[in-house]
């Protein structure tokens, strides 16, 4: 067991009973039409039963015996027959119906979609059933995705170096392609498959024009080739000053005839070679990339001249709303909202808006972007990242579907209550035509993909949240350890309880109580509270906490900023006021004094003593409870994942008593007793360093303290 094969596992069903269930349900796979998906839908089922079974699971041409497996779309004469056809028609072009049904007196399981690759979704959740040890009795399993877009963000350039990846190398072997195809892409596009993603973003949003040259392009397509029966599609990031750097043009000015015929050709091209193209995805005048605002005009006229040479095709523009300039106002987080508002209804209709999550930039906990619910004329897409760079990258286990949970539904009262974000992004809220989510990829050449054995259940996650953002994250972690890891209770149990204390544990350890970017500079991987020497203000952490001896936070409230104006009234009260602010994010809203008392009853610099220790003790309580699978699953993923939370635990008490060192050396206070002691002195924490260099010791390996 390396990890290489994700939560695609078929180890045969160790129940005497299930397995004999299953054994009797499962004899051969018969496929009703023909066509590239479904030829991978019926090999994924003789693969997987046949694995699950223990036995070997034919193909056959008919149903002509008991324990068919019938797949096959609305169309085929087979499925057209069966009572399930009536409800396919409901599910889109996407869904499917998987039940048990009747052929001929035979008992068969029926797999039925409206389009193959709406069979293959079937395929994947019949396994999943299976992989779990469900029964079959009264087996029915719907589907159909609530989103439209279900894309990966590749930050991935074209040297193979992934911008903010921890998993190794691109996946994408460039030099090799189109001649060579790695026998990855496929596993790739089988794994997104099995959770519904289908859109891929091959290319760094800090994008490089030569990808769109004419010998890129051909590599381009040799994968759009390999992902398409799996139903991925592939989109492009467009560098905006393409017409210039590789287009011979002097100007890449939006309103520019030659411009808007560069990229009407350009955009023709690509799909001569790939013409199920998806689109492109453009960050724009944020952090240095050029964009339509170096030539006087806005996002809006940015977009539409790229939307308007995609749209014959039905491509779409995915525009980036992560913008934020040095002569931003006295707050960062409020560029977005301020430049991208008020450009509502302005966007052609094949253009969507992509927000992250959070004003600010990943952070382990910020409040939702206040952008969702006020654009109800431009469809919004979200953008998580499942690459872990502000928690703990490839080491640190934190789980993120309770973070991408807590966005989905968060109330942005735009409509009323109940007005969540996942209805803002699946466009029942505003009626959107079209929707869609990202994730940025966490995805590398590393042997187990994603740097760490843990870090595949947020790949595993964000798709299964992007289908059905109304999922449970719990939910989604148990169904994730039954297939990666063991179906047995002793197994489930502990490790889904791991996973759902983690990114809290990370909150408490790293930036709790509303505290945001104190990592380090550049690596953003351990603590730098006190930093505060780059060039622009709002790259350093004292910007964000602005701590002095007698307050920290950043007043946000009228009397401040006033980014709490960006939300719906019901919202911005209850993160502008003291009583209701939650005390989980009351210092990214508000200056407090070190010694005012919160909800907890303790005074602010009590509780920041108290949350770091916790998350201290908390990452120790991951730790044994992750001995207790010791035994129960292979030995090379039990300790990949022990000596990772061995790190993880000095690591977090590294944090805490660096934090508290600096915070501690600014308020002139002292931990309070009952409390473990600092193990340093801040000026020791502010020797280390810890950049994400392989090469360059762990930052566990130079740190001497207890982690206990
Ligand atoms: C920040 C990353 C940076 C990205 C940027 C973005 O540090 O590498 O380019 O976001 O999203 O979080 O554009």
């Amino acid at each position: 067991e390396t990890g290489a094969d994700l939560w695609l596992r078929y180890p045969k069903v160790p129940i005497p009973g299930r397995l004999a269930e299953y054994q009797a349900a499962f004899k051969r796979v018969v496929k009703s039409g023909t066509g590239a998906s479904l030829d991978i839908a019926e090999a994924e089922l003789v693969k997987g039963l046949s694995g699950l079974t223990g036995g070997t699971v034919a193909t056959g041409a008919a149903v002509d015996g008991p324990g068919a497996v019938v797949i096959g779309t609305a169309a085929a004469d087979v499925i057209k027959g069966l009572p399930l056809a009536a409800r396919l028609g409901a599910l889109g072009p996407e869904g499917y119906l998987v039940e048990a049904a009747d052929i001929g007196g035979q008992p068969v399981i029926a797999v039925a979609g409206n389009t193959e690759v709406g069979v293959l979704y079937g395929t994947f959740a019949l396994l999943r059933h299976v992989q779990s040890h469900s029964a079959l009795d009264k087996l029915s399993l719907t589907g159909s995705p609530k989103i439209g877009h279900r894309i990966l963000n590749h930050w991935d350039n074209l040297d193979r170096s992934v911008e903010r990846g921890y998993a190794g190398r691109s996946i994408w072997d460039w030099s090799a392609l189109p001649g060579t195809l790695s026998p990855r892409y496929k596993d790739y596009a089988r794994a997104n498959a099995s959770i519904g993603i289908n859109g891929t973003v091959l290319t760094n949003v800090n994008a490089n024009a030569q990808v769109l040259t004419p010998s890129y392009l051909t590599k381009v397509k040799a994968l759009a080739d390999v992902f398409r029966p799996y139903g991925i599609k592939v989109y492009l990031t467009a560098r905006f000053s393409a017409p210039v750097e590789i287009g011979n043009l002097s100007t890449a000015d939006p309103t520019n005839a030659s411009v808007k015929q560069w990229w009407t050709n350009k955009v023709n091209e690509i799909y001569q070679q790939i013409p199920d193209f998806g689109g492109f995805l453009v960050k724009a005048n944020s952090e240095g990339q050029p964009g339509p605002q170096d030539y006087g005009r806005t996002h809006a006229d940015g977009a539409n001249m790229l939307a308007d040479a995609l749209a014959p095709h039905d491509g779409i523009v995915i525009w980036r709303a992560f913008v934020y300039s040095d002569t931003s106002p006295p707050d960062r987080i409020k560029q977005a909202y301020e430049e991208f508002k008020p450009l509502d209804g302005k966007f052609k209709s094949n253009v969507l808006v992509q927000a992250k999550n959070g004003p600010l930039d990943f952070q382990p906990r910020e409040p939702f972007h206040p952008l969702f619910g006020a654009m109800p004329k431009t469809p919004l897409a979200l953008e998580l990242q499942i690459t872990k760079e502000y928690l703990g990258e490839d080491t640190h286990l934190a789980y993120l579907g309770p973070l991408f949970e807590e966005v989905l539904k968060a109330d942005t009262y735009a409509g009323g209550e109940g007005s969540t974000v996942a209805r803002v992004i699946d466009g029942t809220l505003h009626k959107y035509a079209t929707t869609a989510i990202s994730g940025v990829a966490n995805v590398g050449d590393d042997t187990n993909w994603t740097g760490s054995q843990m870090n595949q259940a947020n790949w595993y996650v964000y798709g299964r949240l992007a289908w059905n953002p109304d999922l449970s994250s719990e939910a989604i972690a148990e169904e994730w350890v039954r297939q990666t890891f063991s179906n047995d209770p002793v197994v489930v149990e502990p490790v889904v309880q791991i996973m759902m204390q983690s990114r809290e544990a990370l909150v408490d350890y790293m930036t709790p109580l509303g505290l945001v970017h104190i990592m380090g500079n550049d690596h953003h991987y351990g603590p730098g509270p006190w930093l505060n020497s780059l060039s622009r203000v709002e790259w350093n952490p004292v910007y964000y906490h602005k701590a002095d001896a007698n307050s920290i936070g950043f007043n946000r409230t009228s009397s401040g900023s006033n980014a709490v104006a960006q939300y719906a009234a019901q919202v911005g009260q209850t993160f502008g006021s003291r009583d209701t602010v939650p005390d989980d994010l009351v210092l990214f809203f508000h200056r407090v004094g070190w010694q005012d008392k919160l909800k907890s009853g303790r005074t602010v610099w009590e509780e920041l003593v108290h949350r770091y220790s916790q998350g201290v003790d908390e990452v120790g309580v991951m730790r044994e409870t992750w001995k207790s699978v010791e035994g129960r699953i292979d030995g090379k993923r039990f300790s990949d994942v022990s000596d990772f939370l061995q790190i993880q635990h000095y690591e977090a008490r590294w944090w805490r008593d660096a934090c508290l060192a600096y915070f501690g050396s600014v308020s002139k206070l002292q931990v309070p007793s009952g409390y473990a002691p600092l193990a340093n002195t801040l000026s020791f924490y502010q020797g280390l360093r810890c950049p994400s260099d392989p090469k360059k010791p762990r930052c566990s390996q130079v740190y001497t303290g207890n982690p206990s």
